[in-house]
């Protein structure tokens, strides 16, 4: 439809308004790389020695394997896992660092943050074995989060990690341990996949995708403790209404966008944004306006109802409408791009991590110890910014839709008691077993201008609804729906099936909510995929089948991030089938494909697909759910 490679409208029109003043943004930049060099793009080029690279090249004599005549499923197998890696270490250092916070808040030593819900901390407790009973909360939120870090320095490898230890049933904690799975500690793990993919090291492909599985439940373990702390100091999410798209950017205030990932800083932002409301209106503005982009904006979407922005893809474009006074960001999926977009406006590019700071912006170190004063003065930033804003710039698309996000797991089974308050779980089981839905798939990862940005991501949402597929999503693709008006109950109308209809029919009626239930349920951001497969663990249990054998499917239509890598991966050994809707730099080697779209099958009931379009890849889920049904009704 339009020459930019977005279905968004809003996004459209900022495109054109970038062209306009002559800046080039990722769109421009993704046309820029084109052709793809075939090599790295089927993932046979080794850059892992100073004597690369290395590429396959099979007609030359000698020219089939690297120098150090690794072979092509080496030098594939070492660069996927090596993803993996990346991933693993994004997802858990954030839960470390929110562990550490924490510790620090237990330990007195913090004073802005606090347990903010404490029966979370004693279910977390009690799950990982920590003792309760007759204990103060700061006992337990010490224990919690010492129980945390020691996942990260662990190295004796007799022990294995607790939190999936304690979140995974008996039978999957088996199959890893008897492919080796297992890890022991984070950082150990990780540096460990690193030395093994050193040149020289290991070549056998298939011991080398497990020790990128190994990594890969690092990944979960890291995210599934974020999660749980996050909960602990900010709050469980519930359901809230709020609004998404550029058209959320406000021309009479004083407009911050919260980017990145980690809630430490954001959460603090959102928290004094409510007390400086007449600092803003000194400056003239009517108040302090806050959005979000990418995950953070998930974090504080889920907890405080801030609107969403944009997505990744599109976050130049929040800057290019003039009106955004400040972005603050923190770690991951920050485009450096953003700092050559403020020049052309007023905007403050501001970053807060130690470990993340963009040459030529403003580098404002966040200090946990002082984190509400911190944040003052960020958003202080934001309100001088405003006042060198220049109207005559301003130029915001008038596009919002309503957003009913909030699907914590607690909030899901909370919904689900409604109807069945001693077991809320079995209400998708009936559901299931009625045949009123087919099957759950999440909508997860990020956005990739391979292909146009968000078609896929809602293309294939609304054809598993159509299939009466309950949908569940997160990080990117959770904001591609709220972005297209599809994470609300009129999506449910237009779009849902006739089976999952009567679903939600039956889900308004109990729920209470003031507002309907909406196409998708939006569980945070990819950091909380832990909540989607602790629904699927519930699921397994409450069905009598093992993981692999639950209707569910994962899909991620845009997947570009390492973190998106680790994800897909451990997804793959719980047994999830996964979409992944580029084609993965694995096909460079025919082996190791068919050991991660095939042979993982075998071993772990889940594997993964590559499908570019959305309608095949659509196809397919339905196939894969309705033949999971199919079999567990054999097994009756
Ligand atoms: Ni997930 Fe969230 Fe988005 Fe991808 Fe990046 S923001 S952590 S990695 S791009 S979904
Ligand atoms: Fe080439 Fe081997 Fe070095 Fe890779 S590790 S760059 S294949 S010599």
């Amino acid at each position: 439809m339009s020459e930019h490679k977005t279905i968004d409208v809003a996004a459209t029109q900022m495109l054109d308004r970038a062209k306009e003043i002559g800046f080039l943004t990722t769109f421009d930049r993704a046309k820029a790389q084109e052709p793809r060099c075939t090599f790295g793009n089927t993932g046979i080029c080794c850059r892992i020695c100073l004597q690369g690279p290395c590429r396959i090249l099979p007609k030359k004599p000698g020219g089939n394997k690297g120098i150090c005549g690794a072979a092509d499923y080496t030098i594939v197998a070492r660069n996927t896992v090596r993803y993996i890696a990346g991933g693993a270490a994004a997802h858990s250092d954030h839960g470390r660092h929110i562990a550490e916070t924490l510790l620090h808040v237990a330990e007195g030593k913090l004073h802005d943050y606090k347990v903010t819900d404490p029966d979370k901390l004693v279910r977390v407790a009690k799950r990982i074995g920590v003792e309760t009973e007759g204990r103060d909360v700061m006992a337990i939120t010490k224990d919690v989060a010492s129980a945390a870090l020691a996942e990260f320095g662990r190295v004796d490898e007799t022990q294995e990690l607790t939190w999936i230890n304690a979140y995974t049933d008996e039978k999957r904690l088996d199959l890893w341990r008897k492919t080796t799975i297992m890890p022991s500690g984070i950082n150990l793990s990780l540096a460990q996949l690193l030395h093994q993919t050193h040149v020289g090291t290991d070549s056998d492909p298939v011991n080398i995708i497990f020790g990128g599985l190994k990594a890969a439940l690092c990944d979960i373990d890291g995210q599934h403790l974020a999660t749980d702390l996050s909960d602990i100091l900010f709050g469980t999410g519930v359901p809230v209404v709020t609004e998404a798209n550029l058209g959320a950017i406000k021309a009479d205030k004083v407009n911050i966008a919260l980017h990145g990932h980690n809630p430490l800083l954001s959460q603090m932002v959102v928290n004094a944004a409510k007390e400086m409301q007449d600092e803003a209106k000194a400056a003239g503005a009517t108040g302090i306006n806050l959005v979000g982009i990418c995950c953070t904006g998930n974090e504080v979407l889920m907890r405080e109802g801030v609107a969403i922005a944009t997505n990744f893809a599109t976050q130049e474009l929040a800057v290019m409408t003039g009106a955004m006074d400040a972005m603050v960001v923190d770690v991951q999926c920050i485009m450096p791009s953003l700092r050559s977009a403020a020049e052309c406006f007023h905007t403050k590019i501001v970053t807060t991590m130690p470990i993340m700071k963009i040459p030529g912006s403003y580098h404002f170190a966040f200090d946990e110890h002082n984190a509400i004063n911190s944040a003052k003065e960020i958003i202080r930033l934001a309100i001088e910014a405003y006042k060198n804003r220049d109207a005559s710039k301003v130029s915001i698309p008038e596009i919002k839709n309503t957003v009913v996000a909030g699907f914590s797991l607690e909030s899901i089974l909370n919904i689900f008691g409604k109807i069945n308050p001693e077991n809320p779980i079995r209400v998708l089981v009936d559901a299931i077993e009625a045949g009123e839905i087919k099957g759950i798939a999440s909508l997860i990862g990020c956005n990739n201008l391979k292909g146009t940005h968000d078609q896929n991501h809602t293309a294939i949402a609304i054809e598993l609804a159509k299939n009466d597929v309950f949908l569940l999503a997160g990080g990117c693709s959770a904001q591609a729906h709220a972005l297209a008006g599809m994470m609300n109950g009129e999506a449910v109308k237009k779009y849902a099936g006739e089976g999952l209809k009567k679903f939600f029919a039956r889900l308004n009626a109990a729920a209470g909510l003031t507002t309907e239930l909406p196409l998708m349920f939006h569980t945070g951001s990819c950091v909380d995929y832990s909540r989607q497969q602790d629904l699927v663990n519930m699921l397994a249990k409450e069905m009598g089948v093992e993981n692999h054998e639950v209707p569910y499917v994962v899909s991620a239509p845009e997947a570009m991030s390492e973190k998106a890598v680790a994800i897909g991966s451990w997804n793959v050994a719980y047994g999830n089938p996964t979409h992944v809707g580029v084609i993965a730099p694995t096909v460079g080697s025919q082996l190791v494909n068919d050991v991660v779209t095939k042979i993982a099958e075998d071993v772990f009931g889940g594997f993964f697909f590559w499908e570019p379009d959305a309608l095949k890849a659509s196809e397919r889920l339905v196939e894969i759910i309705e033949e999971r049904n199919w079999k567990n009704a054999m097994r009756k």
